[in-house]
């Protein structure tokens, strides 16, 4: 498999994530997103969006960092990153979605950035805003979760559903971003244990921006 990558990019981290959970062998093909490399060819040739990751399994393109950990997680079941997965719509099952869905739409999409160089160009936001716009979003969202989780009964002391699931692939790589736009993330306590947790291990620890072939070597 060949996934289309750039080590910053939080959404081709949720799939890097994804697929060393899976123990699936990969490589990476850097593409950089600084000098506009996602809109030239050949990446425009397997995803007309202009984005990434791209997954490549066979001849169809796989693009959309949801839909291709939704593919991963068919294809490959074991181990699972749905808990409670074979047992239907049950609640655990459901709240794992819902802060999966919740941090990897409701906050990427308004923080993602072409629409912080907008914000930048367009409309004359200087960096104190667009941190505060950044702050906006992921409050929104984190406060919440966070709230949820305090009353959840959680599977294991450090992860709430017991194993690296679908909620650590979009968390992870959210507070990656947010720390780079150094918001402040005290008042979540339990997201920021989770994180602390999870980036020790291996899986996370591969996916990690700074382990990527085409990350910038630290002097
Ligand atoms: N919803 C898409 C979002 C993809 C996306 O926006 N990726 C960013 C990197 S994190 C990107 O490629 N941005 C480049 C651009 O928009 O020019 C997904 O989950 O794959």
């Amino acid at each position: 498999m060949k996934l289309y990558s750039y080590y910053r990019s939080s959404t081709s981290y949720r799939v890097r994530i994804a697929l060393n959970i899976k123990e699936l062998a990969y490589n990476i093909v850097p593409v950089n997103l600084k000098t506009g490399e996602q809109h030239q060819p050949p990446l425009t040739d397997l995803n007309p969006h202009g984005t990434l990751p791209v997954l490549l399994t066979g001849t169809t393109p796989l693009v959309q960092s949801l839909a291709i950990i939704d593919w991963i997680e068919e294809r490959y079941p074991e181990p699972p990153l749905i808990p409670e997965r074979d047992k239907g719509a049950s609640d655990v099952r459901q709240l794992c979605l819902e802060l999966y869905y919740a941090i990897a739409t409701e906050i990427h999409a308004p923080n993602n950035l072409p629409v912080l160089n907008y914000l930048r160009n367009e409309l004359d936001a200087d960096d104190t805003k667009i941190a505060a716009w950044y702050a906006k979003w992921i409050g929104k969202t984190f406060a919440p979760i966070e709230q949820k989780l305090q009353s959840f009964s959680w599977r294991s002391p450090d992860l709430p559903f017991g194993q690296p699931s679908l909620f650590e692939i979009a968390l992870i790589p959210q507070i990656y971003n947010a720390q780079r736009w150094q918001t402040d993330l005290s008042n979540y306590p339990l997201l920021t244990a989770i994180h602390a947790y999870a980036t020790r291990l291996p899986a996370f620890i591969a996916a990690h921006p700074d382990n990527q072939p085409d990350a910038p070597e630290v002097k």
